[in-house]
C-alpha cells in the first residue's frame, strides 16, 4: 500500500545567508524527496508569529519569530513515501549538538536557534503548514 505524503520544509535564514540552499535541496532530492513546490521569500515578523503560534508561550518565541523573519528563506513542499517522519529523521535533532551524524542539522546547524531547517512534525501539521505558505 502506498503511503505517499507531503511535508513542509523551510531552509532557514542562517542557511540561505550562507548560500547553502542549493546544497540542502540536493540532499532532499538524493534521499528521494520530490520538491513539488518551492519559493524563496522573506516574511514579516507578524507572519512568523502566526506560523510559530504553537510556541507562543515559550521563552524563545520572540527571538524565534525575529529570526525567521530576519532574511530570505526557502519554503518547499516535499513529497515522498513517509515524507513527514523521513524528513524529521534527515533533519536531525532540534539542537545540532544532539543531531545524529549524516543529518542536515549536524552538518549545517550553528546552534539550537540557527538550526538551518524546519520540518512539519505530523501529517496534520504538514497540511496546515503547506496551506499557510501555498494556499491559492
Ligand atoms: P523543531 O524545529 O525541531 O520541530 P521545535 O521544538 O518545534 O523544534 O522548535 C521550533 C524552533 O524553535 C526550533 O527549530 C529552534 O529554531 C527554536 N528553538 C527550539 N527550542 C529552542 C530553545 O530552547 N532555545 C532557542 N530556540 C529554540
Ligand atoms: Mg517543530
Amino acid at each position: 500500500m502506498s503511503n505517499l505524503e507531503r511535508t513542509l520544509s523551510i531552509i532557514k535564514p542562517d542557511a540561505v545567508s550562507r548560500s547553502l540552499d542549493n546544497e540542502i535541496k540536493e540532499i532532499f532530492k538524493s534521499r528521494g524527496f520530490l520538491i513539488i513546490k518551492e519559493k524563496k521569500i522573506q516574511i514579516e515578523k507578524p507572519e512568523a508569529e502566526k506560523f510559530y503560534k504553537v510556541h507562543e508561550t515559550k521563552p524563545f518565541y520572540d527571538d524565534l519569530c525575529t529570526y525567521l523573519s530576519s532574511g530570505p528563506i526557502v519554503v518547499m513542499v516535499l513529497e515522498k513515501e513517509n515524507a513527514v517522519l523521513d524528513n524529521r529523521e534527515l533533519m536531525g535533532a532540534t539542537n545540532p549538538k544532539d543531531a545524529a551524524a549524516g543529518t542536515i542539522r549536524k552538518k549545517y546547524g550553528i546552534s539550537i536557534d540557527k538550526n538551518s531547517v524546519h520540518g512539519s512534525d505530523s501529517i496534520e501539521n504538514a497540511k496546515i503548514e503547506i496551506d499557510f505558505f501555498f494556499k491559492d
